[in-house]
């Protein structure tokens, strides 16, 4: 990256002023070393947890119960490949190379999202995957779309408009099966039982266990907590949930007319860390099959390097 000069306090504060009134900050502009090292964090882990998402629900599309079924996740999944691509690509704006963030991954020194190594038993897990795994994304994403860097920014307004219609397919998939026979219902409820949990710890530590979000918070990055997040996805998915006849497995949920919440139970965060740490179900089968597809996909990867030497050498 060009050298824009050394960090004072007076780029600092002309920096965060840009930030306190509402601009974007762009590539070229100066930034502190700390700001852009958690965006390259964030921005590549995010980009790892679209690829590695795409796994789960990927191994549903040639079971898919109807070709409409079928056409609708093969569509999603490859949406959840473009949107790794635009963050790859926001990523590279910082100054690193989308090689060394996916060899991070595939050497397991990076992280992607804790809910991507559960394993979906049934295809009513393929409902509730999108219903509430991209209902929490987008709650996420909504509010990373106000974040004070412009290409990441720009590339989560258009990701949440696909990840729009990834949440209406989910809900509609699980409210057709809730409201069909007792045996559908009774899978969109094990798949309930099984999801709700993850979908809440997916969206990060409690504001107290949570070491970025001051300074995430402080230049704009993330625009809310962790926990205020987590209270939007509850507040809209939990009634919705109860509406349609589902239980939701936590004996502790509650609406208080008090504050106008609905309040959850306690979150098992031994479970989260032990995921976060590499020790969840799927975690070992999930960077296989991502090293698996690296090697499989060397050669076309070799051929478009050779096209692209050879039309250097001949131009
Ligand atoms: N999984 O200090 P905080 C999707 C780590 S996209 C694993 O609170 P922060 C689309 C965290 O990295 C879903 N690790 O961290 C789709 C940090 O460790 P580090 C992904 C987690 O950054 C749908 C440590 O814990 N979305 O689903 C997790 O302030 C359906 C301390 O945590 C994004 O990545 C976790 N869940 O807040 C695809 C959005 N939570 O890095 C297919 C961008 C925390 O210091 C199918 N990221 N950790 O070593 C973010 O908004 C934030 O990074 C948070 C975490 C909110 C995830």
């Amino acid at each position: 990256m060009a050298d824009l000069g050394a960090e004072s306090p007076e780029r600092l504060a002309a920096f965060e002023a840009r930030i306190a009134a509402g601009e974007k900050i762009e590539p070229g502009d100066w930034m502190p070393e700390a700001y852009r090292h958690q965006l390259v964090r964030m921005i590549s882990q995010h980009a790892h947890s679209e690829v590695v998402g795409m796994l789960p629900e990927g191994a549903w599309i040639p079971r898919a119960p109807s070709l409409r079924r079928k056409l609708i996740l093969l569509a999603k999944v490859q949406d959840e490949a473009g949107h790794g691509q635009y963050l790859y690509h926001a990523a590279e704006t910082l100054g690193v190379h989308r090689d060394e963030l996916i060899a991070a991954l595939l050497e397991g020194r990076a992280k992607y999202s804790s809910v991507f190594n559960y394993p979906p038993l049934t295809w009513a897990d393929v409902g509730m995957i999108g219903w509430l795994v991209d209902g929490a994304a987008i709650k996420n994403q909504v509010m990373l779309a106000q974040c004070s860097y412009g290409p990441y920014s720009r590339a989560m307004v258009r990701i949440c408009a696909e990840e729009t219609f990834h949440h209406k397919q989910g809900k509609e998939m699980v409210l057709t099966y809730a409201r069909g026979t007792a045996h559908q219902r009774a899978m969109a409820q094990d798949a309930l039982d099984r999801w709700w949990w993850p979908s809440l710890m997916m969206l990060g530590p409690h504001d107290s266990d949570s070491p970025n979000t001051p300074q995430l918070v402080r230049w704009g990055v993330k625009t809310k907590t962790n926990d205020q997040v987590r209270q939007e996805f509850v507040d809209e998915h939990a009634p919705e949930l109860l509406e349609v006849g589902l239980e939701v497995p936590d004996p502790e949920l509650r609406f208080d007319p008090a504050d106008g919440h609905w309040h959850h139970g306690p979150i098992d965060w031994d479970e989260f860390w032990a995921v976060v740490r590499g020790d969840g179900p799927l975690n070992a089968e999930r960077l296989e099959a991502r090293r698996r597809a690296f090697e499989e996909g060397r050669w076309v990867r070799e051929a478009i390097a050779a096209h692209a030497a050879r039309r250097e050498a001949t131009a």
